[in-house]
């Protein structure tokens, strides 16, 4: 298959997910769509992971509840894979604050408040693989051929 449908993106369940039995809700999302899954685990996460994680906020006012909240419960993070996978799992997202993510995204149809909007992705290439890089060993990313990508992707 082409390099453009081994894009990777980072999306990570949040806690208030987790609380709220919205995992496989947002796991079908991104499977129904044709994304393919190559990591994925359950953990809960240290506040240095998180802050390493949220490095680039580290300056921003919210940026102490915003590691304090993702530490307060377990998470889910995930790599999908596919073809535009980051710029379009932004869209599969939806804005980050929720008031303006369109219905029919994750946290347009699943959650109201900014600082609770249950899942994260990777905002470009770059960043998905330093999170990729941070959240994953080499050995987790786990490569697999899918028969069906040729019908996702048209190439039969
Ligand atoms: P995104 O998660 O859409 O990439 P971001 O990287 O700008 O958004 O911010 C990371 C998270 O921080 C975001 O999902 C929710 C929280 N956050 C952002 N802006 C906030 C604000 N003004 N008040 C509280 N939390 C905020
Ligand atoms: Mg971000």
């Amino acid at each position: 298959m082409a390099d453009a449908y081994a894009e990777r993106t980072f999306i990570m369940v949040k806690p208030d997910g987790v609380q709220r039995g919205l995992v496989g809700k947002i796991i079908k999302r991104f499977e129904q769509k044709g994304f393919k899954l190559v990591a994925m685990k359950f953990m809960w996460a240290s506040e240095e992971l998180l802050s390493k994680h949220y490095s680039d906020l580290s300056s921003r006012p919210f940026f102490p509840g915003l590691v304090k909240y993702m530490a307060s419960g377990p998470v889910v993070p995930m790599v999908w894979e596919g073809l535009d996978a980051v710029k379009t799992g932004r869209f599969i997202l939806g804005a980050t604050n929720p008031k303006d993510s369109n219905p029919g995204t994750i946290r347009g149809d699943l959650c109201i408040q900014v600082g609770r909007n249950i899942i994260h992705g990777s905002d470009a290439v770059e960043s998905a693989n330093k999170e990729i890089n941070l959240w994953f060993t080499e050995k987790e990313l786990v490569s697999w051929p899918r028969t069906v990508d040729s019908w996702v992707y048209g190439e039969n």
